[in-house]
């Protein structure tokens, strides 16, 4: 369980620009063996979401911003040697953020969220063209194929994505997911056989689990 005050230190490291002090707080956490899922839902998606709207309300700075997403990227990597010490299952997931998708955090951790199930993360990050996404997949030969949506804006891309892929692996799952279903989307999902949406990391898990 992350205290709300740890929480607030590292928000607050973050707003300063403060990597040491993130990079403390997070490698304290994982050395008294916090889940990774809650420092990722609690500790960097829910500072990442209030960065988003102090942004939003002009009241952080674009600069600060891309501290806040910088230093994100960069404690993220902390969690490597947890990944990396689990017992392979044998199965490849690749992970990518659609055509003009930017937004690449969460599909990281998507891909992450695989690895600790013992599955080979393939995470693409983001803005993947359609065309080369599907040249990778005949390299790969992935079990699953996850997309990550930021923006409701680019369900056009995601679709057409989908609709490339689907041609040539109609068989193969595809997974969609990320804060852009919060605002709608998930009807134009439900039309494709083989195609889910999943909401949350959690769930991803499960999925993972019962797969
Ligand atoms: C950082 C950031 C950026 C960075 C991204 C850099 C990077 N390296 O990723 C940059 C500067 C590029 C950017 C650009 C823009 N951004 Co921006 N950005 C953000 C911000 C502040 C944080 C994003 C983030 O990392 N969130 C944390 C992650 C962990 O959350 P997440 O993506 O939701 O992922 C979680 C779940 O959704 C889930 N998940 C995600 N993908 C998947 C996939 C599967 C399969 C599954 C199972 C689960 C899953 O797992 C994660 C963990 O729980 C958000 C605020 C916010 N609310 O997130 C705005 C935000 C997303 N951006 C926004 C906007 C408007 C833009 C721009 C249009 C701004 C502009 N005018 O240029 C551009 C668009 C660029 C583009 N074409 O993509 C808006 C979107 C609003 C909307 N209704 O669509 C937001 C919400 C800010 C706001 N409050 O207004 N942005």
């Amino acid at each position: 369980m992350i205290e709300d005050s740890v929480y607030q230190n590292y928000f607050t490291a973050l707003l300063a620009g403060s990597r040491s002090a993130c990079h403390d707080i997070v490698q304290k956490l994982l050395d008294a063996d916090t889940e990774i899922r809650e420092i990722y839902e609690k500790l960097f998606q829910q500072s990442m979401y209030k960065v988003g709207e102090l942004w939003e309300n002009n009241l952080i700075t674009v600069a600060g911003e891309h501290l806040a997403t910088s230093i994100t990227e960069g404690v993220l990597n902390l969690v490597y040697p947890h990944l990396f010490a689990i017992k392979r299952v044998g199965k490849k997931a690749v992970v990518s953020c659609s055509a003009n998708e930017f937004h690449q955090i969460g599909g990281k951790m998507v891909a992450d969220i695989f690895e600790l199930n013992g599955w080979d993360g393939y995470f693409l990050g983001a803005n993947t063209p359609s065309e080369e996404l599907m040249r990778y997949i005949h390299e790969v030969n992935p079990d699953i194929l996850a997309l990550s949506l930021s923006l409701l804006s680019n369900i056009d891309n995601l679709i057409r994505c989908i609709e490339i892929v689907k041609s040539d692996f109609p068989n193969l799952n595809l997974l969609v997911g990320g804060q852009a279903f919060r605002w709608g989307g998930i009807d134009m999902i439900k039309c494709f056989s083989g195609v889910k949406y999943v909401s949350s990391l959690d769930r991803l898990e499960k999925f993972i689990k019962e797969v």
